[in-house]
Parts: C-alpha cells; structure tokens; sequence
C-alpha cells in the first residue's frame, strides 16, 4: 500500500477526501496536514494528522522522509476570494507554498504529486463556453495566477525531471460543508439560509453561470485521475465538470421543495471574478484520456443538498 501525504487537509474538499482516502487505503497510510488544530472530526476518526504550514520546508520534508510518503495530494491554497482580499497572502501560501511542496517531491523522488487547479485559471480573453482543456489562459485573480503557474511548473518538472505531476481543474464544488473563501461558495450558501431563513441575498448577479460538481464526483475524478495508467495521459492538466447553473436557476430549482424560498441580488466584488470565469467547460480530454464520467446531475444535487444541509444544521424541511 502506498503512503500518502496530504496538504490543506481540513478545507472543505479536504474534510470530505480525508474519510474517503482512509476507507480506501487504510487509516495507517493517510497522513493529514494543515496550520491549525485538528478538526474534531479528525480526532473523532482518529486520523493521523501533523502541523505543517507548506511554506516550512524543512518541516515539510521532514514529514516526507519520517513517514516514508509516495504520494503527495497538495491542497493547501488561499481561494479566489479571500485572495483579492490579501494577495500577499495568496502569493506566499499558494506560490512559494506549492513550489516547496514541486521541489521536495523532486529531491526525494515523490511518486505522484496531485494538485488540483481551478477554473479560475482562466480568464477574461478564454472562450467561455464550452471551455477546451488547452486554451487562452489570462487570469486576473490572484488566485487564478497561482493556479497557472502551478499547471505551468507541474509540466515543467514532469519534462525536465520526470515527476508525475497530475492536477484537475476542479468547478465550484457542491457539499454540506462549510465552504470558505471562495467565488462559487454562494452554491452553497444558498441552501443554509433557505433552510434557516427562507431567503438568501447573492453576492453574484442572477445570470451568472458557473460549472460545478458535487463533492462525491469531486473526489470520484481526484481518485480516478491519481490511479490512471501513466501511459494514457497526454495532458498533465485537465478539466472536469458535472454541471453548470446560474443563481436564479438554482434559486428555482430549491423552490421545488422549499416553495416560500426568496433570492435578491447583491452583486459584489466576486461578480467580476465570476465573470471572467468558463460557463461551461469541456472535459472530452479527461473522458477520453482516463475514463472520466459525472455521477450526479444538476436535479439529483439540489436534494441531496437539501437533505445534507438540513442533517447538519438539524433542521428536517420535509
Ligand atoms: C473558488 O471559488 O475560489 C473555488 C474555485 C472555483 O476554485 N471554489
């Protein structure tokens, strides 16, 4: 069995990737990390979890080499939102960060290094439909840049050094859990206040489409792409998505069963970085290259969203 290290391993994708990697490879081989305390729930699944802040590089091969890791899942990143509010800190977490985690998997000869990349690596000059995998890439977020230059340095050393890097460009991704710092996060939003309040206020405009996907396609493409034949990958970067809607869209699709729910608008300084983002994205290259398929359509997502966050917030709508 392989051994397993993963980064920014108590954000919202990764409180979901931490069980599901346990289930699948064995507690003993999973080791998480991130900045802050373990998360009770951690603790409840006894997960093997270490303090690293990815800028530490010492700290961060000592990790490799004490635990004997192949693989490397790099979550850790300061997203589109909270990155236009402190760029510094985005460049520092999400540049120097992911480079010392690129030259540590170099030096000691990591098997795999996954990252995941974002529609937020396109931008305003990209086609905006239907977005191809290989295209115009000029993002205006800062966040956005990271994510570029990650794709960038990840082909370089799979070119010059033979590293098997792997990233996906994963849409806003739909799950019960608090989500934080994000553009897409309003998806989710959405259903805690209607199933609080009856009624949200968006900061994006009502036409904004954004592809999405739930978190189980989510992890169900994470897992597929790492466990993919080397041999049938012709990109190192690829886009995945399970569906794409606007706010108004969505905002009718929870009146189905919440029929008093009420949306306004209050288009911020996210609206813009949703603009410059893919409606819709193209992912024939991950379909055809590795297998890739969505399991949960757009009708499918909004109940089990419903049914998610009403579990967690203790709230039965039915
Ligand atoms: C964000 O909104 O910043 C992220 C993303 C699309 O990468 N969810």
């Amino acid at each position: 069995m392989k051994k397993y290290l993963v980064t920014g391993s108590y954000g919202q994708i990764g409180v979901a990737l931490i069980p599901a990697m346990i289930k699948k490879y064995g507690r003993e081989n999973v080791i998480a990390t991130g900045r802050k305390k373990p998360i009770p729930l951690f603790k409840e699944l006894d997960v093997i979890y270490r303090r690293l802040d990815v800028r530490d590089q010492f700290g961060l091969r000592s990790l490799i080499v004490e635990n004997d890791i192949d693989i490397i899942i790099h979550n850790a990143s300061v997203l589109s939102a909270t990155g236009e509010k402190n760029p510094q800190l985005a460049h520092s977490i999400n540049f120097e960060g992911f480079y010392n985690v690129l030259e540590a998997s170099r030096e000691l000869k990591i098997e795999q290094l996954f990252t995941p990349s974002s529609i937020a690596a396109f931008g305003p000059t990209t086609p905006l439909v239907n977005t191809p995998n290989t295209t115009i890439m000029e993002p205006t977020s800062i966040y956005g840049i990271s994510k570029v230059y990650i794709e960038l340095m990840g082909n370089y050393y799979n070119l010059k050094y033979g590293l098997n890097f792997r990233a996906l460009r994963y849409p806003g991704v739909l799950s019960p859990e608090e989500p934080g710092g994000g553009t897409t996060d309003y998806a989710i939003w959405i259903f805690y206040e209607a199933l609080k309040n009856m009624k949200y206020t968006c900061f994006l405009g009502a036409d904004v489409r954004l592809p999405m996907m739930m978190m189980s396609d989510c992890l169900k493409s994470t897992f597929d792409l790492i466990e993919a034949d080397d041999a049938k990958l012709k990109h190192r970067s690829y886009n995945v998505t399970g569906m794409s809607f606007t706010p108004e869209e969505l905002a009718n699709a929870i009146r189905k069963y919440l029929p008093d729910f009420t949306i306004d608008y209050e288009p911020d300084f996210r609206n813009a970085i949703a603009l410059s983002w893919p409606q819709s994205l193209d992912d024939s290259a991950a379909r055809e290259e590795w297998g890739w398929e969505p399991e949960l359509p757009f009708d499918k997502m909004v109940p089990a969203m419903l049914d998610g966050v009403s579990q967690r917030l203790g709230i039965s709508y039915k």
